[in-house]
């Protein structure tokens, strides 16, 4: 059986994102409102900051050019809530596009509007900079999406780095980083911003089934923590038993040759490991 995909222990300490359960709605916060109230913050923040060359984000004094005017918006909805995360790619990258669902390996300063740095990572060596980015909050999920890896070198010291790795910065409001609950260094309902350099992005896969979490979307919409094949509450990314059939995914590969994904014995079109009556 050959392995197609890595499965990765990560041990990155910040950005993760409560479980759903530990996520019971506050009875008096409305996302929807805050949301709105985000984004007005945001656009003012964008319109009167601009990028310095040093990669920096500092106040308009002098008629330097608002981020507004340079940055891209990306429309999305999440949990039924309409958001917009806006961003800017300073390089593109040169390898593989992130996904959502992937393990990447970044550098990192992460910012309050107010300026505050919460967090950074700047070291390539350390746990600290991976990340199994389905764990982590969702506006950082789509951040790294808009990037593409760069290419590893190894220094003459035997230390290593990434050079032309996808680079920029995301904005995302409160509802798409640590929402109304805050974390130790976030207060409630702050809108956040990321710098990122992304050196690497490995195709994950959590379960270690042989099946990447890419190619556990099944509803195909980019993301793997809403696909639950079996209705047990764990995604099938994170579920060994997609069908909860009782033979672990990995076993279901009756030809063999190391997909479970091309084994389909009733021919009804839904690989054995999706259906729970072959
Ligand atoms: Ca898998
Ligand atoms: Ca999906
Ligand atoms: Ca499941
Ligand atoms: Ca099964």
């Amino acid at each position: 059986m050959k392995l197609n995909y890595l499965f990765v222990v990560l041990l990155g300490i910040a950005i993760y994102a409560c479980s759903d359960d530990d996520d019971p709605k506050a009875p008096d916060h409305d996302p929807v409102a805050q949301a709105l109230i985000d984004d007005a913050i945001l656009v003012e923040f964008l319109q009167t900051h601009y990028l310095t060359e040093e990669m920096e984000i500092d106040t308009i004094t002098n008629g330097e050019t608002p981020l507004y005017d340079i940055v891209s918006v990306d429309e999305i909805e999440y949990n039924d809530i309409d958001y917009k995360m806006y961003y800017y790619v300073n390089q593109e990258g040169t390898g593989v596009q992130a996904s959502r669902n992937d393990s990447v390996q970044v550098l990192y300063r992460g910012f309050m509007l107010d300026s505050t740095k919460f967090d950074e990572n700047t070291n390539y060596t350390t746990n600290k900079s991976w990340f199994h980015l389905p764990q982590t909050i969702p506006g950082f999920r789509y951040g790294v999406s808009y990037y593409k890896e760069g290419e590893k070198v190894i220094y003459p010291d035997e230390s290593f780095g990434y050079e032309n790795t996808g680079n920029g910065v995301f904005f995302m409001p409160s509802g798409l980083g640590y929402a109304y609950i805050g974390s130790i260094s976030i207060p409630p309902n702050t809108p956040i911003y990321y710098f990122i350099d992304l050196g690497k992005v490995i195709f994950a896969d959590a379960d270690g089934d042989f099946v990447s979490n890419n190619d556990e979307d099944v509803d195909g919409d980019g993301d793997v923590v809403n696909d639950d094949t079996d209705g047990d509450g764990v995604p099938d990314y994170r579920d060994i038993d997609d069908d909860n059939d009782g033979t672990p995914t990995f076993l279901e590969d009756t030809n063999e040759d190391g997909d479970p994904r091309n084994d389909d014995t009733d021919g009804d079109g839904i690989p054995n490991y999706l259906d729970a009556d072959s």
